[in-house]
């Protein structure tokens, strides 16, 4: 079989602020998508990276008080940092501030120009810096930014523009006659939408009087490119453009991915440039919905953002992909909540997937000294089910990763598992083991190939897990390695001696001072969270607090509800310490807790706030208290 390549890129980020879970999302989505490439036997690369000039990285460098250069170095740094302890294999990232980067813009910029598609011209309107565009009266809400909310200011100055308005007409063709150019269709209509209307020219340079943070034009270096003209261009630069040959193998089956908020600079910008310039146009943009809080989008502008590393380090880093991919229905908006998240880990990783591995192996280990024993002929009607099921796995997964339904693909997988934890229930292998020694290996040997086949489609979207599951069915070499026109087959790789070992996802308590999850999240990610600013510790309110009362919340073996006070204020918090403090020793001891955490219902009660402990020399949990008597209600500083 001939290799096909495959090529997906994510945005390349702006570096005026770390990464946040929106911006790994759509690089674990590319991350994902490659995986399942290679292990199709696709030639894959994935190319991601960071968006470095322009007013708005100028401006975030001034107030840091550094150089854009050394500012961007920084930021950047922290991206490729990010994205290496998530453990995201991309094969190349790509900074705009590179030469090779810089060479190739110019290069673009003057084939352009000396096509006539480039001309000076004056030009006064509404721009927005944040979005680093220009809004027509239009697209501006009571004269702000739709994105941003903040005012626009009116700009008029002499630029260079290109001559975007000239391919309307071969655009409009060409999204027609390409139905999946753009997709999901939601966001085909929404560009067909933009295009409707007549298209302006486009602004591509900034005077260097107002911005020196960008690459000069080629052809009149008073001037810089407008940094979307420059960023688009890494799609092609990174690849060598015009003569690498990585241009030549992957530019042709181009695939891109972004969330629908640059929807118009890669839908209308980037095709037109890339038609200007003489270059076939990319194959697929693949636009996904925003991950909301509390309503919202997330975004670093409205300071409304969850850091990916910590949820790693938190739940785990394929407990965070898991819940990514399978919460949001590509293409849609999702709610990014904790609470959510907890919900799928405690419910599909360590209930549907982790238990039936758990207590298959348990039984291959009790009943058959450990031999997983190889897949047989189905015998009855449950064999012949478990096995329809596994087999048409792999063309459902197939059809979900080709049009970017992951949730799908997630479901389809985590139907096999329901099929298979059926199965177990039905065939009963306890009661095999006592009478029928075939019925019980089979019964085993069937149970252990629909896990074998889980772990080889899960391994694009949780590559740790899925190693851990074919570690535990005796397997030898890595997941990674295995290809799915083989190993996809029902009996495709032999199964060996189960490997018993911990739970895959030990179940997470919801109590308020849980400790870290460690057993997942700790061996994945190398330390413990990211650097926090001064700014940041100080948005955090702890307080001296007393205890007034507590009981054990009903129903509960770990959580207590206290009631403290907090200077005049008293308040409920519940925490997780009933194993280590009985309640009548709690009344009375003064504590510190986190008193500006938002408010979250623990088993129907609400609490406020959050106690701190650590743990004490005999593993218990012990509570951090002032060293004596301090004031109720005073600040932690
Ligand atoms: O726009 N939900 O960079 P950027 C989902 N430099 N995805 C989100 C998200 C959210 N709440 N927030 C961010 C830029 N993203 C330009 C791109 S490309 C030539 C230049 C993700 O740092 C999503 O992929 O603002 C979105 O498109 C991207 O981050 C925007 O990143």
């Amino acid at each position: 079989m001939s290799e096909q390549p495959f090529y997906v890129t994510t945005p390349i980020y702006y570096v005026n602020a770390p990464p946040h879970s929106g911006h790994a999302y759509t690089t674990i989505v590319a991350d994902t998508v490659s995986r399942y490439h290679r292990l199709a036997g696709d030639r894959t690369y994935f190319l991601t990276g960071t968006d470095e000039h322009g007013d708005k990285i100028a401006q975030a460098a001034a107030r840091a008080g550094e150089t854009p250069q050394a500012y961007a170095d920084r930021i950047s740094g922290m991206f490729r940092e990010t994205w290496t302890r998530m453990g995201l294999r991309f094969d190349q990232f790509i900074r705009t501030t590179e030469a090779r980067h810089k060479r190739v813009v110019q290069a673009i910029l003057q084939t352009i120009h000396d096509a006539g598609d480039i001309y000076f011209s004056e030009y006064g309107g509404l721009y927005c810096v944040g979005c680093e565009r220009f809004y027509t009266e239009k697209e501006a809400v009571d004269g702000k930014c739709p994105d941003h909310q903040t005012p626009l200011e009116y700009v008029k100055e002499q630029n260079y523009f290109f001559r975007m308005s000239k391919y309307q007409d071969w655009l409009i063709r060409h999204i027609q006659e390409h139905p999946d150019f753009i997709r999901p269709e939601r966001y085909r209509n929404e560009a067909l939408g933009f295009l409707r209307e007549p298209l302006e020219d486009l602004c591509i340079s900034r005077p260097r009087s107002r911005l020196e943070w960008g690459i000069p034009l080629p052809f009149d270096d008073r001037y810089v490119t407008y940094v979307w003209f420059d960023a688009l261009i890494n799609y092609v630069s990174a690849l060598d453009y015009p003569d690498g040959d990585l241009f030549r193998t992957f530019w042709p089956v181009a695939q891109h991915l972004i969330a629908k908020d640059i929807l118009k600079p890669h839908g209308i910008y980037w095709p037109t440039m890339l038609r200007a310039a003489g270059i076939p146009v990319y194959r697929h943009l693949n636009v996904h919905g925003y991950w909301l809080m509390d309503e919202a989008k997330m975004s670093k502008s409205r300071g409304r953002v969850l850091s990916p590393l910590e949820l790693a380090d938190k739940y785990g880093l394929d407990a965070l992909r898991y819940f990514l991919l399978r919460e949001m229905a590509f293409g849609l908006d999702a709610n990014f909540s904790e609470e959510a998240l907890v919900g799928r880990l405690n419910a599909d990783l360590a209930n549907n997937l982790g238990n039936l591995l758990q207590r298959t192996l348990g039984m291959v280990g009790r009943y058959l000294d450990g031999g997983i024993p190889p897949v047989g002929e189905a015998a009855t009607e449950g064999d012949r089910e478990l096995q329809r099921a596994a087999e048409t796995l792999h063309g459902r997964v197939a059809a979900a990763m080709e049009g970017f339904a992951f949730h799908k693909a997630l479901e389809a997988i985590w139907e096999l598992l329901d099929a298979a934890n059926r199965y177990i229930d039905a065939q009963k292998p306890w009661e095999l083991a006592k009478r029928d020694g075939p019925a019980l290996a089979r019964v085993l040997g069937f149970t252990c190939e629909a896990l074998r086949l889980v772990g080889l489609h899960l391994s694009p979207f949780m590559p740790p897990t899925a190693e851990k599951i074919w570690a535990r069915l005796g397997i030898a070499g890595s997941v990674a390695d295995a290809r799915l026109s083989e190993a996809g087959r029902w009996g495709g790789v032999p199964l060996g001696i189960a490997r018993q070992g911990e739970a895959l996802f030990p179940r997470v308590e919801t109590g308020a001072a849980a400790p870290p999850h460690g057993a997942t999240g700790k061996n994945e990610t190398a330390a413990s969270s990211d650097e926090i600013t001064i700014e940041e510790f100080r948005r955090l309110d702890l307080r001296v607090a007393v205890i007034l009362g507590a009981r054990a919340v009903p129903g509960s073996k770990k959580l207590v509800e206290l009631r403290v006070g907090v200077g005049a204020e008293e308040r409920t918090i519940v925490a997780g310490i009933l194993l280590d403090y009985p309640p009548a020793e709690l009344v009375g001891k003064q504590i510190v807790i986190v008193a500006n955490l938002k408010p979250t219902k623990l088993m129907g009660v609400e609490s406020r706030g959050m106690l701190l402990a650590g743990t004490g020399a005999d593993g218990k949990l012990v509570l951090i208290a002032p060293e004596r008597s301090a004031e109720i209600g005073a600040r932690v500083k």
